[in-house]
């Protein structure tokens, strides 16, 4: 028997009810943002003709200009939301300043969205899986133009938090507060199918990922944490394996599945952590946590951050919460 396919957009209008007083606007965003990934995704494919698309600075055989694989990126997720209606600002990883997109067809949008449109692009050349990750909070200002008081909000405070994966198949996962679902694109029919219902990471894991060539600046307590998972222990399944794939959403999701820890700590290069609070950590902190996971700075819950800035860094230890959990009272022992 023909098993049941649920599309991206039958699976969101099933779970409109989830939406409390929600008269299907957080749909239409969703919706929005998944023709963006559509599209991307098609360009991403590509990405490797680069003698048939042309290099960056180039007109391609249409004669268009051929434009960086984020700046198009950015572009499209930003032109999908304009015309969607239901979005009225976006805080992008490509726009120092807040992208307003008042127009006549959603001037009274409710939602703002934070977004890295294509994380890890500099690994699109050697063919590693990228993604993009993004975070919708309603606006806090009345009416008019959003601001920054728009965009500072706890990541409590999120309506809904995703991520699309370009990897060996495309992915979009996805949550609104009421579990993690995520959606496998079949080019066939140019549609996201419900491929991983109800995700849960494990509890614990097997897996450690960091970039340890930063190691001699890395804090005292995460070194510690870092020689823990490589003991020698068969009741704890230790030494840990070790994958660091350089592609934030790739490692993610590789132990939003498996297990694991991902951890971005401060180092020397990066005092405050590298990675985004706003639209990297943010969202994929609510995700994990909705999944049964932990997101930390080290110290405290990532979601609990007031933010000061746009484009504020913030040091990240993500995934199975017993190692988070670990990880922290390593953490906490090196300040005692
Ligand atoms: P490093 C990619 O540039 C990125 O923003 C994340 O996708 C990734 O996890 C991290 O940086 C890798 O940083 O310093 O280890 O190369």
């Amino acid at each position: 028997m023909r098993q049941k396919v649920t599309t991206l957009g039958q699976f969101i209008i099933e779970r409109q009810s989830d939406f409390p007083f929600a008269k299907g606007e957080l749909s239409r965003l969703l919706r929005d943002i998944g023709i963006a990934a559509k599209l991307v995704n098609r360009e991403v494919n590509k990405a490797g003709l680069v003698d048939i698309l042309g290099e960056l600075g180039t007109t391609n055989v249409q004669g268009e200009s051929v434009k960086k694989l984020d700046v198009f990126a950015n572009d499209e997720f930003i032109s999908a939301l304009s015309s969607g209606g239901e979005c009225c600002a976006v805080g992008s990883e490509e726009n120092e300043e807040i992208v307003s997109i008042q127009n006549q067809v959603n001037k009274d949008a409710k939602y703002i969205v934070c977004i890295d449109p294509l994380d890890g692009s500099s690994n699109i050349d050697v063919n590693v899986s990228i993604g993009t990750i993004f975070s919708i909070y309603r606006r806090i200002t009345p009416s008019g133009h959003a601001d920054l008081t728009d965009f500072l909000q706890k990541g409590t405070e999120q309506v809904a938090a995703g991520y699309v994966i370009y990897g060996s198949s495309t992915m979009l996962v996805y949550t609104t507060g009421r579990g993690v679902n995520g959606f496998t694109l079949d080019p066939s029919i140019g549609e996201f199918c419900l491929s991983h219902p109800d995700m849960r990471i494990p509890e614990n894991g097997k897996i450690y990922s960091i970039n340890e060539g930063n190691y001699v600046h890395m804090p005292s307590g995460v070194k510690s944490y870092i020689k823990y998972c490589q003991e020698e222990d068969t009741t704890t399944g230790r030494p840990f394996s070790s994958r660091y794939i350089g592609s934030l959403v790739a490692d993610f999701h590789r132990n939003l599945l498996k297990g694991g820890i991902f951890m971005y700590p401060a180092t020397a290069k990066s005092p405050n952590g590298k990675l985004r609070l706003l639209y990297e950590c943010n969202p994929l902190a609510w995700i994990i946590e909705q999944a049964g996971g932990k997101a930390s700075d080290g110290q405290g819950r990532i979601l609990e951050l007031k933010p000061e800035s746009l484009h504020q860094r913030t040091p990240l230890f993500i995934g199975s919460s017993k190692m988070v959990e670990m990880a922290e009272q390593f953490i906490s022992k090196q300040e005692a």
